[in-house]
């Protein structure tokens, strides 16, 4: 197998996923680092890989891929290690959903509107929107009630082992328990608060922290 290539930027909530899965299943991969907040924008070089200007961005022989979800199935897929997908119809189905729940409500509630407005803004000096956070934390709760009706009794958010639908959501839960807010929201919701600890204590988790955890 040839080594793949990974485009993104350790501070990003996606990237971290393809870095999460890519770790979860043992392989070797370059990391090019693009920052996509620089100055004067996206790369254009990158522009090339990700025409929308978001990372992660793939590479892997001839194939070309961006959007999170399709690059972590295809590493699940096309390379050797432990599966990352569930075994059956029905347990594929809620990762899909549990996946398709962080893109839609997680991601732009908890990260955006809770954890950059509350933790980012100030830090560069600008005042946090309160009423953006206020509205966002229904939204987060909700998304947060969800993931642990749909993981039941089990330890994995879509069954009894680890998925892709751990991986989307955990870079997301994580930026999302640095602000006050999100924190409380976390320990409102136990069961997502003890998978959050338990996904934290990984190898690949440890492996790709963020700086500002
Ligand atoms: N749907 C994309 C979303 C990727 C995404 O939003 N990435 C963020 C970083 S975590 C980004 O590139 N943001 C830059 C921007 O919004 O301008 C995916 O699944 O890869």
């Amino acid at each position: 197998m040839s080594t793949p290539t990974l485009f993104g930027a350790a501070y990003s909530v996606y990237t971290r996923s393809a870095r999460l899965t890519l770790a979860e299943k043992g392989i070797d991969y370059r990391f090019d680092e693009v920052d996509i907040f620089a100055p004067g924008g996206p790369p254009a070089a990158h522009l090339q890989r990700q025409p929308f200007g978001k990372i992660p961005a793939f590479e892997h022989d001839a194939l070309r891929l961006y959007e999170t979800a399709a690059i972590c199935r295809y590493v699940d897929e096309a390379f050797d290690g432990p599966a990352l997908q569930p075994a059956t119809p029905a347990g594929r189905a809620v990762m899909a959903q549990v996946i398709g729940i962080c893109d839609s409500y997680l991601y732009r509630a908890g990260v955006w509107d809770i954890y950059v407005e509350r933790i980012g803004v100030p830090k560069r000096g600008g005042t946090s929107d309160e009423a953006k956070i206020d509205k966002a934390i229904p939204t987060v709760r909700k998304a947060l009630q969800e993931m642990a009706r749909l993981s039941g009794d089990r330890p994995f958010i879509a069954g009894p082992d680890l998925s892709l639908a751990d991986l989307h959501a955990y870079p997301m839960t994580t930026l999302l328990r640095l602000a006050p807010e999100g924190r409380d929201l976390l320990v409102g919701v136990p069961a997502i608060e003890a998978w959050h600890q338990r996904i934290s204590a990984r190898a690949s988790s440890v492996k790709t922290r963020f700086a500002v955890e």
